[in-house]
């Protein structure tokens, strides 16, 4: 079972969606495994978006993703980081598909509302940088089979 990591960012708690993407998520039949509402400080955003350094809109994302809490996710299920990066749609909210949420709920590239890991590799690094193991539940639910 693939697990992957998701956040709500800052300007997604702000604007009160939290409740609606963790809706989407839950409806779409996919296991919240972990979550918590967190402060990123600069050290953790700089290795989150290690990848980034250097680019022209890094200080903007590094400054806006630590200021306010984001809503940290680990989600499981059977192709679950396709899947969380489906329902998120594309970086630019203006090339999502419809119906995706960065669709329905941002404008803007540097302010659309959600992260979500791109690959394997890059789920277990975020994943480990963002929980304890501890913190990871493994668990049951009744609908399991008929997802
Ligand atoms: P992703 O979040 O869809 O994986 P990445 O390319 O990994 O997109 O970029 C990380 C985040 O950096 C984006 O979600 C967005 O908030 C911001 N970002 C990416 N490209 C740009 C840009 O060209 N201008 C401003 N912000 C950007
Ligand atoms: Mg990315």
């Amino acid at each position: 079972m693939e697990q992957t990591y998701v956040m709500v960012k800052p300007d997604g708690v702000e604007r009160g969606l939290i409740g609606e993407i963790l809706a989407k998520i839950e409806k779409k039949g996919i296991k919240l495994v972990a979550g918590k509402l967190m402060q990123i400080d600069r050290k953790l955003a700089e290795q989150h978006y290690a990848e980034h350094i250097g680019k022209p809109f890094f200080e903007d994302l590094i400054g806006f993703i630590t200021s306010g809490p984001v809503f940290a996710m680990v989600l499981e299920g059977d192709d679950v980081i396709k899947t969380a990066r489906r329902m998120m749609g594309k970086t630019n909210p203006l090339e999502a598909d419809s119906g995706t949420i960065r669709a329905e709920y941002a404008i803007h590239t540097n302010r659309n509302v959600i992260h979500g890991s791109d690959s394997p590799e890059s789920a277990k690094r975020e994943i480990q940088l963002f929980f304890e193991p501890h913190e990871i539940l493994s668990y049951e639910k009744a609908v399991d089979a008929w997802i």
